[in-house]
């Protein structure tokens, strides 16, 4: 080797998400603020854009993108312009970029005729290449990859990977490893079978959730996408910033790039008595998630749970509608620093009278109705702590645990008593 390098490993940049199914979405309950409809156009593009500074500001040695950098597979003449603005500063900085493409961005689709700087290399579709990244004329790293040539690969494209004799070996894939549920299956593989490949680092794309699945040796990391496009993928998205040491021992630090939060406030209405409370305690909940985005614009999803008197009126359409017309009103949409109610979610359920239900003749019933006992009973309560003693005194989940006082107990019986409830009661209706 030849001292360390450093390198950026993006995936998933989806550019020009049109954000058209929010945008429906959203119009039921009235016009979405121009200033958040730009700023969502915008966003895919800026989180490149902040990928590229970092890769400037640092001096890394290359950028690796994984897949998925378009949004569509016949991309737009903007998102193919704007990408190569990026490619060119890279270039123009001095640092080579390697791209292989995914299911979203396969090379079948539509591309426009533009040249793309001479130090960017995409990855073919039919074979696994191997580029050397040079410095000062010398070999540091070799970075292997494919594309994928259509919008579903079958095939488990990591066992096409063969190592030649490179000083740090890097695998470029679009995959999914270990049938990670929410993706595709495309290019299936297994995280044992990585580790045992004669790679340093795999530098994967697909899942759109960060995670490193094996630290060293190799090193096998998603990074996630570069910018969150819809309700679940919520919380900060970036890239990492890898360095290598002399002696190839690999460290990766999370940079956020993203520029538009999605968030969620999830909230039970179990013990909110009226409307204007519901109201007011919706309204703190997304205020608050200006602080959790550090001051970020926040796109926010409410979902509502729990059991209560408030479930009679969430159903009624127009009353869920003026609820969420009436949040916006109180949320800031100022320039660059905005709270925007993009969707609801309405999971609640009647009130039940659990000492009603107590008395039918259903494992339910027995169930609350034993719990119930177990509140006086002393027998029951001994019979209880004897069933508890398993996991207080177990010798590792026990460091964790005291037995329960006399009133937590009785707590621990009205959560199961919910508990019960929630799973095994399936309404009168
Ligand atoms: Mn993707």
């Amino acid at each position: 080797m030849n001292g360390g390098f450093t390198f950026v490993h993006a995936a998933d940049l989806h550019l020009d998400s049109q954000f058209k199914g929010f945008e429906q979405a959203v119009s039921t309950g009235g016009r979405v603020p121009e200033e958040v409809l730009r700023r969502l156009r915008n966003c895919t593009f800026e989180a490149f854009d902040n990928i590229v500074d970092l890769c400037i500001r640092r001096k890394v040695d290359f950028l690796l993108l994984a897949g998925d950098i378009y949004d569509v597979a016949d991309k737009s003449l903007r998102a193919q312009l704007r990408f190569r603005d990026g490619l060119v500063r890279l270039a123009e900085a001095g640092i080579p970029a390697f791209v292989v493409h995914g299911n979203h961005d396969h090379c079948s689709g539509w591309r426009a005729d533009l040249k793309f700087p001479g130090t960017v290399h995409v990855f073919s579709d039919q074979e696994v290449e191997s580029r050397p990244v040079l410095r000062s004329g010398r070999e540091i790293a070799r970075v292997y990859g494919i594309s994928y040539p259509g919008p579903a690969v079958s095939e488990d494209y990591s066992t096409r990977f063969k190592r030649s004799g490179a000083p740090f070996a890097i695998a470029l894939l679009h995959c999914n490893v270990g049938c990670m549920e929410g993706y595709e299956n495309y290019a299936p593989c297994r995280l044992s079978d990585l580790i045992i490949k004669d790679f340093d680092y795999w530098a994967l794309g697909h899942v759109h959730s960060r995670a490193i699945l094996n630290p060293a040796g190799p090193c096998v990391a998603y990074p996630g996408c570069s910018q969150g496009r819809h309700p679940r993928e919520t919380g900060e998205k970036g890239c990492y910033w890898v360095n290598v040491t002399d002696n190839r021992s690999v460290s990766l630090e999370f940079v956020p790039t993203a520029t538009v939060r999605w968030e969620t406030v999830r909230m039970s209405i179990e013990n909110i008595a009226n409307d204007l409370e519901l109201l007011e305690k919706l309204e703190k909940g997304l205020l608050d998630l200006q602080e959790i985005s550090g001051g970020q614009p926040v796109v926010a999803r409410v979902i509502l749970t729990g059991r209560g008197t408030l479930h009679r009126n969430l159903i009624r359409a127009s009353y869920t509608e003026n609820l969420i017309q009436e949040l916006r009103s109180r949320l800031p949409v100022e320039d660059g620093n905005f709270v925007w109610l993009g969707s609801t979610r309405i999971v609640t359920a009647d009130e039940v009278d659990k000492a009603e239900l107590a008395g039918d003749d259903t494992l339910l019933g027995d169930l609350l109705s034993l719990a119930k006992k177990a509140r006086d009973d002393q027998n029951l309560r001994t019979t209880l702590r004897r069933t508890l003693a398993n996991l207080i005194e177990h010798p590792r989940i026990g460091r964790y645990l005291a037995p329960p006082s006399e009133n937590e107990l009785n707590e621990l019986l009205e959560i199961a008593g919910n508990l019960a409830v929630d799973l095994l009661w399936e309404g009168d209706e």
